[in-house]
């Protein structure tokens, strides 16, 4: 089964390619010829996620699916949250966003945080979402090389190490992106036999 993934973000891309069981081909937008950036003007991670998938399926005609992504973090009020890709100011660095919440994280001792994907499947002008969420702790400086994003802050429960510090397969075991991803895969799964 081939099927389209909305993202501009080449990183989400390698990491749910990596994730699809087999029998599932993952399409990118370039390789649709699909140029421009995805509308995201919502205040919450399941309506970006949705109005992704749905502006591609119209643009495109068929079926397709995206997906959005937050950090959300206990002691800041749940910031970065829906705003995660921009939270240092609309054309920020990954490093500009990790900056500026290693800063807002200064002396703070509840360290608790998670990362929540919410993945939009849409097809014949209906969609179904799948949601993915991963527990986990703040570092106080970066740790490790690896993945993209808020990676090497982030150490999830169960783990000693930061995403960064993780081959992709080892993300995959903690993944709130893989958790959600696998619920659709289920899905696909179902209304395909
Ligand atoms: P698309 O909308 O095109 O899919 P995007 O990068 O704009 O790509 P989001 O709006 O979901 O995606 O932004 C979420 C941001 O959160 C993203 O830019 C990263 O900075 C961060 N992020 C998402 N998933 C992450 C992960 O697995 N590890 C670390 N940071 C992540």
């Amino acid at each position: 089964m081939k099927i389209i993934f909305a993202t501009s973000n080449q990183h989400k891309l390698k990491e749910v390619k990596s994730a699809a069981p087999a029998g599932f081909e993952i399409i990118s937008l370039k390789e649709i010829g699909f140029e421009g950036d995805l509308p995201e003007t919502h205040e919450t991670i399941e309506e970006n996620s949705l109005e992704k998938a749905e502006y591609l399926s119209n643009q495109s005609n068929t079926a397709c699916f995206a997906e959005d992504t937050g950090l959300i973090i206990d002691a800041i009020n749940g910031e970065p949250g829906v705003y995660s890709a921009r939270y240092a100011g609309e054309n920020a660095s990954f490093d500009d966003n990790v900056n500026k919440v290693l800063q807002k994280m200064e002396g703070k001792g509840n360290r608790k945080a998670r990362f929540k994907t919410v993945i939009t499947y849409y097809s014949y002008k209906s969609f179904v979402q799948f949601e993915g969420v991963t527990e986990g702790a703040i570092t106080t400086e970066r740790i490790g090389d690896n993945g993209f994003g808020y990676d090497p802050i982030f150490i999830p429960d169960g783990s000693t190490k930061t995403y960064a510090q993780m081959t992709l397969d080892e993300k995959n075991l903690f993944s709130h992106r893989k958790k959600s991803f696998d619920l659709f895969a289920n899905h696909l799964k179902l209304i395909t036999v």
